[in-house]
């Protein structure tokens, strides 16, 4: 297998941490075997959690103010899985990489395979791009694309998500995410019946050429582009989608895109219920769609979505396999020191809740005791895992704490001598 790191800067950092970690890793499994709890056993689940990194999060991102690149940013896909294989090499939670196309330049198919393989990547959920034009398209999706008035640029739309389902499967992807931008920016500008309407035909057409064993993903998002009305705005929207679609139509739960304060853990739960849920982009956000890294504002938010994961792993919820991907853009960070610890922050939320007392809790549900009820999920997740996630690095290959061994390796300084300067300037995620 290709390592972009060299294994003994990793095993030079984890020397320096190892005896610490032991004595760590002791100390919490005998305070988790008072509660009952069997630290190997956790560990061992959250060794075989993975979570995806996007292709476009390795590349500085933008607003649509400016951008302003680091050093050694990804010329190309295959620059791309490069880093993503470094984030993957120092935190083993993250296997997979999702595309986003034409973001992504596919050309040589056969290599792009290959690389991964020697890298010892798989390729996640696929993303189609009908939200931006590609420079040599017949029709602009200025004013929509599986929505759009015009059956030709609706058409247009259908054949780049087959063309994607296409490239997935050379790559052993499995899964096609939708999300589309389309909507409007004033009252009366479409007819919000029509223009679902058509989308619904569209999507159809690409449900049509799925494989019997894919998933598409349709993706919902309040608001932006369109700041009046988006036509798959919410998840009750989504959910009309996936049901009109069929069984291999899931919804995507990007966390962003939500407004502030909304319960996304209900909704979590709601489309486990009606087994609809199809995956998560994982990132963290304050206001709107910020796509800050995950974990990095509300903590407590994404413990409580994977609260009702486990809930429906624990009772074995028929139809259950959500995807797990990140999606974040990083403006003022190293971007794979970012998604490394957006990396373990998932992996976080996901040892807490499998600490979670579900027995206690459901009895205190049942007794109507809120405050031990909530005491209990508070419990779980004032608990300090990380010497579970550390250990889960460490016994796997990777590193006890991955941004030093990363600063350690002098990876960014190497890349950046050999990748052009990217440049600065308008808005937008490269
Ligand atoms: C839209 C979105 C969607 C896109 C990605 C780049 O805001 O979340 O998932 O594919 O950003
Ligand atoms: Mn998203
Ligand atoms: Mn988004």
């Amino acid at each position: 297998m290709t390592l972009m790191i060299k294994k003994d800067v990793i095993d030079a950092d984890n020397a320096a941490r190892i005896a610490d970690l032991k004595a760590d890793y002791d100390h919490l499994g005998q305070q988790l075997a008072r509660r009952g709890i069997d630290i190997d056993t956790i560990k061992e689940k959250v060794s075989a959690y993975g979570v995806a990194v996007p292709s476009w999060g390795v590349g500085t991102g933008g607003t649509r103010f400016a951008r302003f690149p680091g050093t050694g940013e990804p010329r190309n896909i295959f620059d791309k899985i490069e880093d993503c294989s470094v984030i993957q090499q120092l935190t083993k939670a993250t296997p997979t990489v999702s595309l986003h196309i034409p973001w992504d330049k596919v050309d040589d198919l056969k290599g792009l395979k290959e690389k991964g393989n020697a890298l010892g990547l798989g390729f996640d959920a696929m993303n189609s791009n009908t939200f931006s034009d590609a420079p040599d398209q017949a029709h602009s999706y200025k004013f929509g694309s599986l929505s759009h008035a015009d059956a030709a640029t609706r058409q247009q739309a259908v054949d780049h998500n087959l063309e994607c389902i296409e490239i997935g499967k050379a790559l052993g992807s499995n899964a096609l995410t939708v999300w589309i931008g389309d909507g409007s920016n004033f009252p009366g500008q479409v007819n919000f019946t029509k223009s679902f309407e058509r989308y619904l035909d569209a999507m159809k057409a690409v449900y049509k050429g799925l494989p019997d064993d894919w998933k598409i993903f349709s993706e919902h998002k309040m608001f932006e582009p369109a700041f009046y009305s988006t036509v798959v705005q919410d998840w009750g929207t989504n959910y009309l989608i996936a049901q009109e679609l069929g069984p291999k139509a899931h919804c995507l739960v990007d966390l962003g895109h939500h407004a502030p304060n909304v319960n996304i853990e209900m909704i979590v739960a709601r489309l486990i219920q009606f087994k609809k849920l199809g995956g998560f982009h994982f990132n963290d956000s304050k206001y709107g769609d910020d796509d800050l890294d995950t974990g990095s504002i509300d903590p407590y938010r994404l413990f409580l979505v994977f609260n009702e994961l486990v809930d429906a792993e624990t009772r074995k919820a028929e139809g259950f396999a959500p995807m797990h991907m990140l999606d974040q853009s990083h403006n003022v960070t190293d971007p794979i020191e970012s998604l490394m610890n957006s990396a373990t922050e998932v992996s976080r939320a996901y040892a807490q809740a499998l600490i979670v007392d579900r027995k206690a809790l459901e009895a205190y549900q049942d007794g109507n005791d809120a405050l031990m009820a909530t005491e209990t999920l508070k419990a779980a997740f004032r608990t300090h895992v990380e010497p579970i996630l550390a250990m889960s690095r460490y016994e796997a290959g990777g590193a006890i704490s991955p941004v030093a061994a990363y600063r350690a390796s002098g990876y960014r300084a190497k890349v950046s001598s050999e990748r052009p300067a990217s440049k600065s300037g308008g808005g937008g995620i490269v």
